[in-house]
């Protein structure tokens, strides 16, 4: 009997490299299932078409791909290797009746861990002292060189307290650090209280106050451009920005700006708008930023949970079940 076909994207081009795929998937695969790029997907499409879509990265997934892919309705699932679903038009696959899951949960710590490793890499500009040793400048030693700033007893400004917000502010305990989060709606006290009694503000005020903004906010037409020219002003001019959530959630043009004038003391930023950066992208020549390549899942430990949450959640897919993380 033929095996199952499933549909496997990388990157917003939609192209198909499995090299450049979790390197434990395809094995994980190889029996059950037939694994085919976009371009057989739509070939076969008639003939065989294939029941599930594994999107990875900011594969673009919409109606229009799916109807390629899938003419007679038959596409039973997109399951999404990441637990940002900005790329997935989510409603308009709901109302085609195909079901999508994410990997929720399992990222948090990843995730919070590296806006804390970009925060403390503003804080100290470990970046800044890695290239002076490197250099052969730390032999002509200068006590004052790249004097830092401190975290401890500072405040923590949190946009967007979710699961990896929630994540981030937990770890501020330990910098007896006051945090503030502002979002839609206020979180239990439970919540609250475990979060380091996370106080609710409105977003200018968390701006105005803090000496770190960590942004962990989902990418959406309410969160687009949230951190404009106008609200990067707000922050207090001895502070840092660190984004982990999406590129889309800053005006890169107004954030290379207040950079280049010194406006905010520093970024860290693991996402970007356009990503990937261009090399040529002026972000490259400031020296009070540290950036990561979209990191903050890329441990072996979270990775390998979310490549079997993928993977249950193909197979449910497969043998006609419901999805264990369906997001739509
Ligand atoms: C990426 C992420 O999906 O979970 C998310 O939303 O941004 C990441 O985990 C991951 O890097 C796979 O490309």
């Amino acid at each position: 009997m033929a095996k199952p076909r499933v549909l496997v994207t990388v990157g917003p081009s939609n192209s198909f490299k499995l090299e450049a795929i979790d390197p434990g998937f395809e094995p994980k695969m190889r029996d059950s299932v037939e694994l085919v790029c976009l371009e057989d997907a739509i070939a076969a499409a008639e003939t065989n078409p294939v029941q599930v879509w594994a999107c990875f990265a900011h594969s673009s997934v919409n109606p229009d791909v799916v109807r390629k892919i899938s003419p007679r309705n038959t596409l039973r699932a997109v399951v999404n290797y990441g637990v940002g679903t900005d790329h997935i038009d989510l409603k308009g696959l709901a109302e085609m009746g195909v079901p999508v899951s994410n990997t929720p949960g399992v990222l948090n710590d990843a995730t919070a861990e590296m806006g804390w490793a970009l925060l403390m890499a503003c804080a100290r500009r470990i970046p800044q002292c890695d290239q002076f040793c490197r250099t052969g400048q730390f032999s002509k030693y200068n006590n004052l060189v790249y004097m830092g700033k401190a975290i401890a007893e500072t405040t923590l400004g949190i946009v967007g307290l979710g699961r990896i917000g929630q994540a981030v502010a937990e770890r501020a305990v330990g910098f007896r650090m006051q945090v503030l989060y502002a979002g839609r709606s206020r979180q239990p006290v439970e919540v609250e209280a475990r979060c380091g009694n996370a106080q609710h503000v409105p977003l200018d005020d968390l701006l105005a106050r803090s000496d770190y903004v960590v942004l962990c906010c989902p990418a959406t037409a309410e969160t687009n451009k949230l951190m404009n020219k106008e609200r990067l002003h707000m922050m207090k001019s001895t502070a840092s920005l660190i984004n982990i959530a999406r590129g889309t959630v800053v005006d890169t043009d107004a954030l290379v700006e207040v950079l280049r004038t010194k406006v905010i003391d520093s970024a860290g930023l693991d996402v970007f708008e356009p990503e990937p950066l261009p090399t040529d992208h002026e972000l490259y020549t400031l020296d009070n930023v540290a950036l990561a390549p979209h990191r903050g899942s890329a441990t072996f430990e979270t990775r390998a949970a979310m490549l079997k949450l993928v993977c249950d959640n193909i197979f449910a897919a497969v043998a006609g079940e419901e999805l264990l993380t369906r997001c739509n």
